[in-house]
């Protein structure tokens, strides 16, 4: 399809190798398409028009490869980016597939895992340094229990604290200036993984000796894992200065982790969480950490892959019509009319102000009477978003 809806390097749509190169096992079943090489991936990405492609260390070198295996692997994903011209914007660590991680990784209660897994995560920067990422992200996706007499959750969260304190310091010690970014997931793999959700993430970062490094790496599917608005998470990552990822897909709200497609599911969410990146000008990679249905072949997965993109800039182009809509603006703005009646009161405290406000006559019945036309306007946002404005 040839219109204006192609991908373009300015739009820093990014997957990582896992994503298009995911052969569909699941928990049920086995895999239904053969595995492609990182270079090969890398292709595929070309082809599509993405911009960038992320990886965890061992999707591109095997955790048991042999030094000079790993030199020739690198050498050989570095060529096939200088083809491409595909960049590494983001490098991230395999901290639970491995046995060793069945009980986590920073968290475990074996201090001799918590400790290799700080030396996989510095080996795996000084990688990802090599291939020019700047983003490195922390999923920790065995970072939990499935019962709470195995562990302490604070335990786990001093454990946590204690691996990305030694792992900012290692950043600046090497003169890496990774930013990390923590990824959040309620569950799946583990029972309940720590802190569940983007706004626990914010919460723990403050924590830190080294807050203004770390950030968050908000999952759309992992925030709807939780029955919560993702638009929300995301707008309270970027309010704190925290948005340095994200992860785009789709899925049903509530289920297990579905990884579809971005925009296959919920059209709304996807149209107004792509409008708020848009409007505040984010300026990260928009990643794809999605696959294709397990129903599909390889041409299946580049339909996977053009689809991500293709809906985000349609909806990119939607939101454009929904700043420019004549009925849709002067709607908000009759909504957010102020007559000024409330200004003596605004701003910073005053005791003066203070008792003012307390002695003033509010109409409350005339105040609550006004219907504000939510109705009406949420039917133009679907009428244009069904192409009929
Ligand atoms: C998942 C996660 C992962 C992470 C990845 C990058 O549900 O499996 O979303 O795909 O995003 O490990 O850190
Ligand atoms: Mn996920
Ligand atoms: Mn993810």
């Amino acid at each position: 399809m040839t219109d204006s809806f192609q991908p373009k390097p300015e739009h820093k749509f990014t997957f990582g190798l896992w994503t298009v190169g995911s052969i569909g096992r699941d928990p049920f079943g086995e895999p239904v398409r053969k595995p492609l090489s990182p270079v090969e991936i890398v292709h595929l990405l070309g082809e599509v028009g993405a911009y960038g492609v992320n990886y965890h260390d061992n999707d591109l070198i095997p955790i048991d490869a042999t030094p000079q295996e790993a030199a020739k692997i690198l050498k050989d994903f570095k060529q096939a980016l200088r083809e491409t011209g595909l960049v590494v914007p983001m490098a991230t660590t395999n901290l639970f597939g491995d046995p060793i991680f069945k009980d986590g990784a920073f968290t475990s209660n074996d201090a001799r895992v918590r400790t290799y897994a700080l030396q996989k995560v510095m080996r795996c920067m000084e990688t990802g340094a090599e291939l020019g990422a700047k983003v490195f992200v922390f999923w920790g996706g065995r970072e939990g229990v499935e019962t709470d007499a195995a562990k302490n959750p604070l335990d786990g969260l001093k454990r946590f604290r204690e691996a990305l304190n030694f792992l900012c310091e290692y950043n600046l010690h090497q003169g890496y200036g990774y930013r990390f970014a923590l990824e959040a997931k309620p569950n799946e793999p583990r029972g309940d993984i720590y802190l569940p959700t983007t706004g626990a993430m914010l919460g723990f970062i403050a924590t830190l000796d080294h807050p203004e490094m770390v950030g968050v790496n908000p999952e759309m599917a992992h925030e709807h894992m939780a029955g919560l608005n993702f638009l929300h998470a995301v707008a309270q990552a970027w309010d704190a200065g925290k948005l340095f990822h994200i992860d785009l897909n789709d899925q049903n709200y509530v289920r297990f982790d579905q990884d579809w497609r971005f925009g296959m599911q919920n059209w709304k969410q996807s149209f107004f969480l792509v409008k708020f990146l848009e409007d505040v000008g984010y300026q990260g990679s928009r990643h794809f950490d999605a696959h294709a249905l397990r129903t599909e072949d390889y041409e299946g997965v580049k339909d996977f892959a053009r689809g991500c993109m293709r809906t985000y800039l349609i909806f990119k182009e939607k939101a454009r019509q929904f700043n420019q809509d004549k009925e849709i603006q002067s709607l908000l703005a009759e909504i957010n009319a102020d007559d000024g009646s409330m200004d003596a009161f605004k701003g910073k405290f005053t005791p003066e102000k203070a008792n003012a406000l307390k002695e003033y006559p509010f109409d409350r019945s005339a105040i609550a009477r006004r219907g504000l036309q939510y109705e009406r306007l949420d039917q133009l946002v679907t009428d244009l978003m069904m192409g009929i404005r």
